[in-house]
């Protein structure tokens, strides 16, 4: 029988399940991320997404050590806009719209400077990353083929934003089956409210979609399974 790591998380223990655990890294670009960037320009404050970037590479080098599998997604469209619906083209501030110039390169655009992922957490040689035109990572993407050839069952959940691109991906993972763990602190919004209030929903209701724990929680879940593999 293989052993599990415990991690304390909340609504109760989750179990990491060696070979059978993925992390998946959601949408820590550049254009969300950085100043200057998409995020900034619509007048959010930067510093509350890249507060997560130091934890969350230390949570990705303790998955990598442990022999992981690690999965980056990142939220795009082709360069003629033609997998972006008008409905989501037309939404947000008129002079900084999917496709536009940016500090980057044009907004969100698959292959623009802005698009890619930042330095720190760049993606190593054979980790899957999974381009994504929408907000959840399985809707019109390879992901539930790439989870399925692997055998993965449990997902540890980081990235951006909480309620947004963390919350939908979380949700559409529960519904197919996965157990997901969110990392507190590995995820990160625009506006406090949103992170405390879309941490709790994930673990409200005896963990109605999910788990929550933080590094200090989960990185010696990891390590423990690293030791007895
Ligand atoms: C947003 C995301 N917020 N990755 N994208 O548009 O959460």
């Amino acid at each position: 029988m293989t052993a599990t790591a415990e991690v304390p998380a909340e609504p109760f223990p989750f179990q990491l399940v060696p070979g059978k655990t993925a992390l998946i890294v959601i949408d820590m670009q550049r254009d969300f991320i950085l100043p200057g960037g998409f995020g900034e320009s619509l007048g959010n404050d930067v510093d509350r997404l890249l507060k997560v970037v130091p934890p969350l590479a230390a949570l990705i080098s303790a998955a990598r050590e442990a022999g992981m599998m690690v999965i980056h997604t990142r939220e795009g469209h082709v360069a003629d806009l033609s997998d972006c619906p008008p409905a989501k083209l037309n939404r947000g501030a008129p002079s900084k719209r999917i496709g536009d110039p940016g500090k980057y390169g044009r907004i969100l655009i698959r292959g623009e400077y802005g698009h890619d992922i930042v330095d720190e957490l760049a993606p190593v040689a054979g980790e899957v990353v999974i381009d994504k035109p929408g907000k959840g990572a399985f809707y019109a993407t390879e992901l539930q083929d790439v989870l399925a050839a692997a055998g993965i069952t449990q997902l540890l959940v980081t990235g951006v934003t909480t309620e947004v691109c963390v919350h939908t991906t979380t949700r559409e993972a529960n519904d197919r089956g996965y157990e997901c763990l969110v990392v507190s602190d590995c995820v990160g919004s625009y506006f406090p409210d949103f992170q405390r209030v879309g941490l709790e929903m994930i673990k409200a209701q005896g963990g109605i979609f999910g788990w929550v724990a933080d590094t200090t929680a989960v990185i010696p879940a990891i390590q423990s399974l690293a030791t007895t593999a």
